[in-house]
């Protein structure tokens, strides 16, 4: 059941139907918790990508079907919020500035990240994509948020979560925030080499790897 779904909505995506694609979000919801659906929408889109790559889809069918995926998640997100909202603790003074970086319009998984941490309790500050170091920056001074979490889907703009990193140094607060990073280029060892303190693969993990940081359960 779980697995035909899964494949029902990969194929759904990959067809550009977004009809189709609602109607099996709602299906599943019945039958699969969120996050299962979260992460066949996700293959779907990942897949999207591939066969653009290879030069079988074209841009405005990536935008088409980034659109209706996006629909998807927000018929996920309240019965997301409810998951976390069990959970949400002590957590409600804790900010965390969210953002893509600059040069980078990619903001779907940036969304779903803030969408749980939210519902996790976390007081977001998301300042949208495409964010320069300097915006970042300087809106961790302002708030005094404990952590950032930056967001890169490009190869070519994973280089700003870095050049952020040097920047809360050069400001000499690099001490009091914790930095996190995601997207499809990062990873632990990506994190690791541009001296982040943690990195995470999916919005759920984003949550439990923030409160990991803050030093776990309140
Ligand atoms: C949808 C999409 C688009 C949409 C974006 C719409 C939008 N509003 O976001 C559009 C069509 C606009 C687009 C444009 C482009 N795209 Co595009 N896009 C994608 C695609 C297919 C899916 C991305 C997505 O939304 N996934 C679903 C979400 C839920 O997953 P996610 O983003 O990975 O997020 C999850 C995790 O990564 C993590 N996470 C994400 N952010 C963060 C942040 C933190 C702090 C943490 C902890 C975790 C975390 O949690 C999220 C939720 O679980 C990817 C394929 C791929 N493999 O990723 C290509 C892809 C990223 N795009 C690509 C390219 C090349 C482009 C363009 C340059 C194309 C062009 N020639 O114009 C432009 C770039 C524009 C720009 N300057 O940014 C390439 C990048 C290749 C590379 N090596 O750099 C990819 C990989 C496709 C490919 N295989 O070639 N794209």
């Amino acid at each position: 059941m779980e697995n035909d779904l899964h494949h029902r909505i990969v194929h759904a995506i990959l067809e550009i139907d977004e009809e189709e694609t609602l109607k099996l979000t709602k299906e599943s919801l019945e039958k699969l918790p969120p996050e299962k659906v979260i992460s066949a929408l996700s293959e779907g889109l990942r897949q999207m990508g591939d066969l653009f790559e290879k030069g079988q889809r074209y841009i405005p069918e990536l935008v088409i079907a980034a659109e209706f995926v996006d629909k998807a998640f927000k018929i996920l997100e309240p019965h997301l919020r409810q998951g976390e909202e069990r959970k949400a603790g002590g957590w409600k003074g804790a900010k965390v500035v969210v953002a893509t970086v600059e040069g980078d319009i990619h903001d779907l998984g940036k969304n779903l990240v803030s969408t749980m941490l939210s519902a996790a309790g976390f007081q977001v500050i998301d300042l949208g994509k495409d964010v320069s170091a300097e915006t970042i920056v300087s809106k961790v001074e302002e708030t005094d948020a404990q952590v950032v979490g930056l967001s890169a889907l490009l190869t070519t703009t994973m280089a700003h979560q870095e050049e952020v990193i040097k920047l809360l140094t050069k400001r000499g607060i690099r001490e009091k925030v914790k930095v996190i990073v995601g997207g499809a280029p990062a990873s632990q060892s990506w994190a690791e080499q541009i001296g982040a303190d943690a990195y995470a693969e999916n919005a759920m993990e984003a949550v439990r790897k923030v409160k990991a940081l803050l030093g776990g359960e309140p």
